[in-house]
């Protein structure tokens, strides 16, 4: 911990959490060095449980001993903090519009979208693709430019990424051209921008991560 603590900048992460590649893509957009460490799902360090007793989840960022935790929370520390590059616009109404949909994509597109892929009721499996593909079309309405965030890619556009790297492990079209054009165009916009290029985990990597969280997403609770 005590080496943590002397560093500027450390993220603990794990290779192909999602949530981790969210905090990974601000960082190197704004050209941030820091220090990665990697913790093992299921059997978290005691630093990282330390650092976030509460959610004990990965990420977390620690900026000069400060442990910040909670990808939505940490990206909007890392625009504020390193004024380069910003993730989020300037103007307060803009602001809380990205909010909006970047929460709106963690609530009515994440959760139906991994149900998608890893629920083995077809019953359910079924009703999750009708709840995704209702927000998915909130969606595709609101996407007006190259990304959300204009020509760059911004706050919304990193919260969106669940939807191509769920696409991508599932190998199958979650979202075809012909149903979200416009989305299924960013989509690849997006995976070709090179910054999200040189950042996203190998397709192997990506499978052993979901591989690995495939039964808790399947549990009956979630
Ligand atoms: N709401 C959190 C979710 C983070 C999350 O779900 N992290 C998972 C990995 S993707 C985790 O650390 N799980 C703990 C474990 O499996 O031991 C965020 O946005 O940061």
């Amino acid at each position: 911990m005590a080496g943590i603590e002397e560093q500027e900048l450390t993220l603990l992460g794990s290779v192909g959490s999602p949530f981790v590649i969210k905090v990974q893509i601000a960082l190197k957009l704004k050209g941030i060095e820091y220090k990665y460490v990697e913790e093992k799902l299921g059997n978290l360090s005691e630093t990282l449980l330390n650092y976030n007793p509460i959610y004990r989840m990965v990420p977390v960022l620690v900026h000069k001993g400060k442990p910040i935790s909670e990808s939505r929370v940490i990206l909007e520390y890392i625009d504020e903090t390193w004024n380069q590059n910003p993730i989020l616009p300037s103007d307060p109404y803009q602001r809380a519009l990205d909010r909006f949909w970047s929460k709106f994509i963690d609530d009515k597109c994440v959760i139906p979208a991994a149900k998608t892929i890893f629920i083995p009721d077809e019953k359910e499996r079924e009703k999750a693709t009708e709840e995704l593909y209702e927000a998915l079309q909130f969606l595709e309405n609101e996407l007006k430019d190259k990304f959300f965030g204009g020509d760059e890619i911004g706050f919304v556009d990193i919260a969106a990424l669940f939807i191509p790297l769920f696409q991508e492990v599932a190998e199958k079209q979650l979202f075809t051209s012909d149903k979200f054009p416009k989305l299924h165009k960013w989509s690849q916009d997006f995976y070709n921008h090179p910054v999200v290029k040189e950042t996203m985990p190998s397709k192997e990597q990506q499978f052993a991560y979901f591989k690995a969280r495939a039964a808790s997403l399947a549990a009956p609770s979630k």
